[in-house]
This record gives C-alpha cells, sequence and structure tokens, in this order.
C-alpha cells in the first residue's frame, strides 16, 4: 500500500471535444464546468478515501484499486469518468494492453450516500462507442445505460452524463451495455459502493471489495483475445492475479466485510480459511441481520454481488481464493497431456538427443512448477508461482491471504509480512520412532505404487470412445 497516487489532469487542456460534447447533452449541466477526471497509475491498494463534504460515511478499500474522487456541485454529487485505453499489470512480469476507465482496469470504485443526487460524466475516448449501465441500481429508465434501447451510444470523443438518486445502500457494479462482449472481455467494469444514510447502520471497520474478471492473453502476447468464451488462462481479482494481488489486512478484533463482484463467464465459489462468516449482502441489497446465512465458501454467479462480514478474531494468514482449482493458476494451456504415473526417464533421453535441454515433467506432479525457473516468452507469469515463509504457494491466479495481526493502527492496511507462529504450532515432521502400518482399505489392486500406473497408449485407447462422441475436447 503506498500514498495515494491519483494524478489529478484536466480536461480542459487535452480534450476541448470532451467539454463540447457535455453541452449538447444534459441542460442541467450546462453551466457547469466539467469536473477533474482523475487518473491513477499505481495498480497497488490505494487508502480508502474520506468523505471531506456532503455526508459522512466509512469509505471502502479497493483491493488493488482505490476510489473516485468527486466534487458537491450545489446538492449534486459530480463524478467524471474516462472510458480509455489502458495499460494494467497484471503482476509483476506481466502488462496486459486493456480498455478501463481513467487509467486503470477496473475503473475506479464509485462510493455514494444512500440518497445523494448523483450526476456522472461519462467522456469517451475509446475508437469506438460505448456507453455505462449502473448494474443493480434503480433509476429512471433513461439513465439505465442500455446503448440503443434506453439511450443513443456515446460516439468517441463525446461525452455523457448520467443523473439519478442513489435510492438504497449496498453492492454494485458499473460496466458497458454496447458491444458489451468486447468492452468486458477487455476490462471495462467498476465497483460502485452505496452506503448507508446512517454511518452507524451496517458498519464495520474495514470494508474490501473487488471484482472477479478474467482474460484469455497467450504468452508472449499483450491484448486479451476477445471471442473466448470459456477457456480463460488469467482469472483475476480487480485485473490482478497472485501473487499479485495485495493482502487483506485486518487487525485482530475488527469486523471486515468482503465484497466482490463477479464479471467474468463462470460462476467462483470464494473460499476463505480459519473462520466461518455470515453472508450479508447479495445483488438484491442487504440481507436481514437475523437471516444472514453462515459459509466458509460463497458461490457467486455471474453478474452477481456478494457481502460477507466476520470478525477477525484469529491471528495468522489465512488463505482465500476460487475454490475452482484451474482459477487459481496463471497463464497455462488445457491440452497438455496427463503424465502422472508415467516413467519418461527413457522417452526423454530420445528427446534430447533432438532437442538438447528437454526436460521431462508431470510424471509425478506437477508441485514441481512451483519452484522451477524456465526461461519464458516475453510478457507472461509462470503457471503457479508466489512464495511464502515456507516455501514455494504453488498458486496464481484468483488467490490472496487474509493478514490478520494484533495490535495494527486503525487505518493501516500495510502487508505486515509473513505470520510469526506461536512456538509449537506449526505442522511439523514426524522424527519419533517408526510408526505402525495405517489401516488401509484392502482391495485386489491395493500396494499398487505412484510411479507405476497403468499408462494406455492413446492410439489404442480413442476406438472405444467413438460411440459417446470422443473426448469432451476443449469443454
Ligand atoms: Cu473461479
Amino acid at each position: 500500500m503506498t500514498d495515494t497516487k491519483v494524478s489529478r489532469r484536466s480536461l480542459l487542456g487535452g480534450a476541448g471535444l470532451a467539454l463540447a460534447g457535455s453541452s449538447m447533452i444534459s441542460g442541467r449541466a450546462q453551466a457547469a464546468s466539467l469536473p477533474e477526471a482523475p487518473t491513477m497509475s499505481e495498480a497497488t491498494m490505494q487508502p480508502p478515501l474520506y468523505p471531506k463534504s456532503g455526508p459522512d460515511y466509512q469509505p471502502v478499500v479497493t483491493l488493488n484499486g482505490w476510489s473516485l474522487p468527486w466534487r458537491m456541485n450545489g446538492d449534486w454529487k459530480e463524478f467524471h469518468l474516462v472510458a480509455e485505453a489502458v495499460v494494467r499489470e497484471l503482476a509483476p512480469g506481466m502488462k496486459a494492453h486493456l480498455w478501463g476507465y481513467n487509467g486503470q482496469s477496473p475503473g475506479p470504485t464509485i462510493e455514494g450516500v444512500e440518497g445523494d443526487k448523483v450526476r456522472i460524466f461519462v467522456t469517451n475516448r475509446l475508437p469506438e462507442h460505448t456507453v455505462v449501465h449502473w448494474h443493480g441500481q434503480l433509476l429512471p429508465n433513461g439513465m439505465d445505460g442500455v446503448g440503443g434501447l434506453t439511450q443513443p451510444r456515446i460516439p468517441p470523443g463525446k461525452t455523457f452524463v448520467y443523473e439519478f438518486i442513489l435510492r438504497k445502500s449496498g453492492t454494485f457494479m458499473y460496466h458497458p451495455h454496447s458491444d458489451e462482449m468486447v468492452q468486458m472481455a477487455m476490462g471495462m467494469m467498476g465497483f460502485f459502493v452505496v452506503h448507508p444514510r446512517d454511518p452507524a447502520e451496517r458498519r464495520v471497520d474495514r470494508d474490501f471489495v473487488f471484482l472477479l474478471n478474467a482474460f484469455d492473453i497467450e504468452a508472449g502476447s499483450y491484448v486479451p483475445k476477445i471471442m473466448t468464451m470459456l477457456d480463460f488462462n488469467l482469472w483475476c481479482f480487480n485485473s490482478r492475479v497472485f501473487p499479485g494481488i495485495d493482502p487483506i489486512v485486518a487487525r485482530q478484533g475488527d469486523k471486515v466485510r468482503i465484497r466482490f463482484g463477479n464479471l467474468t463467464m463462470t460462476n467462483h465459489p470464494i473460499h476463505m480459511h480459519g473462520y466461518d462468516f455470515k453472508v450479508t449482502g447479495t445483488d438484491g441489497g442487504w440481507v436481514d441481520e437475523k437471516a444472514a446465512w453462515p459459509e466458509v465458501s460463497v458461490g457467486v454467479e455471474v453478474g452477481q454481488m456478494r457481502a460477507f462480514e466476520f470478525v477477525a478474531d484469529v491471528p495468522g494468514d489465512w488463505a482465500i481464493h476460487c475454490h475452482k482449482s484451474h482459477h487459481t493458476m496463471n497463464a497455462m494451456g488445457h491440452n497438455v497431456r496427463t503424465y502422472i504415473g508415467v516413467n519418461m526417464k527413457h522417452t526423454a533421453a530420445g528427446i534430447r538427443r533432438i532437442a538438447p535441454g528437454y526436460m521431462p515433467m508431470g510424471g509425478s506432479g506437477m508441485g514441481e512448477m512451483g519452484e522451477m525457473e524456465m526461461p519464458l516468452p516475453e510478457n507472461t507469469l509462470p503457471m503457479m508461482t508466489g512464495y511464502g515463509q515456507f516455501g514455494p504457494i504453488e498458486m496464481g491466479g484468483m488467490f490472496t491471504v487474509v493478514k490478520v495481526r494484533p495490535g495494527l493502527a486503525a487505518g493501516d492496511y500495510k502487508d505486515p509480512g509473513w505470520y510469526k507462529h506461536p512456538e509449537g504450532t506449526v505442522a511439523y515432521e514426524w522424527t519419533g520412532p517408526k510408526l505402525a502400518e495405517a489401516p488401509r482399505a484392502k482391495s485386489p489392486d491395493s500396494g499398487v505404487k505412484a510411479t507405476e500406473f497403468r499408462a494406455v497408449d492413446p492410439r489404442k485407447r480413442a476406438v472405444r470412445n467413438v460411440r459417446n462422441g470422443g473426448g469432451h475436447g476443449n469443454h
């Protein structure tokens, strides 16, 4: 976590077009100048943005992100989003060329208070039209942001204005609703939080938010493949992958809320270790406190938002991740054969004669990849990576660590380093007397060694499956 790196970019200099555009659209906004459009140069988590005017609230912290500053204009809260091409570091070693808002993908989190009148200027600096849909908000139909259906699309170089009242508190998102497949595959999305009017209502000490998103970027390239439907290779929290995702830091005893929205093409069971928690918010709003239900994993379908809460009473480094194991891997191909149990010693010698340096892999699992240092193509990430204090974590993608520590300052979100385990509380190697044989299931095949699994030549295997249509290809 670093100091705020918001840079203020006046639109008067670089984008006269944007100013001219605004006067065509909204009569009410005509007299006012455009608010500044701040941009962010960092992909690290920024401190919470406390309100300097308007009603008070406890701000959220966006994982590897930031909140959009705003200004009061009479009783309107004015924000300025700029849709534009951005470069986003997904983790150290890999940058993606994306489309986003105000310098980043996802765009900045928008925060308001129940009852606020918001005016959101949207300037389009993309090479094609766009619109912004305010996902989950209750608003006049013409402010809903569906290109062609509820408004004309925003042409490149123009600024449109959205005006609505934040009718209820809760968890929302924003994203385009024109050329949606392309624009969302390119990273256009953001979080939108509406705080309760009474700051004491639903109050927590730390409130973290992030979007689940995914990209398909081939090793050695920079731009996502926009036609991919399911087989993405970079599964992200807020356009970051582990080990590039910041830790979620909490002071022991704090009440913590974690909210997330899913803008990928599949569902994600988000699992947190060490705690059970209460699901307190959904797309539709807050769950009645008496009805909040306990979980250790919470599934979030495509287009949904979820919020859960817990009291951080147990210190430690607790993993939080998507429970689909392929979603905690970085750039990987899915067409790799399984070699578990195959002895590749002899084959490898043959292949090495043609390709010097060839390394047989996967015969005893793939964990060895966690500490392998292989030369990679330009601009990609190892499949499983990230080190903890005990060695390789063997994770990538949708994975980070909830770090609970005693005695942190109230606003301290800095990475506190690895947890210092009290003596005698870490799993350890048995070095005592030889153990008696453990009870095991008996079957005619029991006793087979993991290195002697039976491998069948794929050419002989293929015939059998013809009636069922063969394999399942690319899922
Ligand atoms: Cu997942």
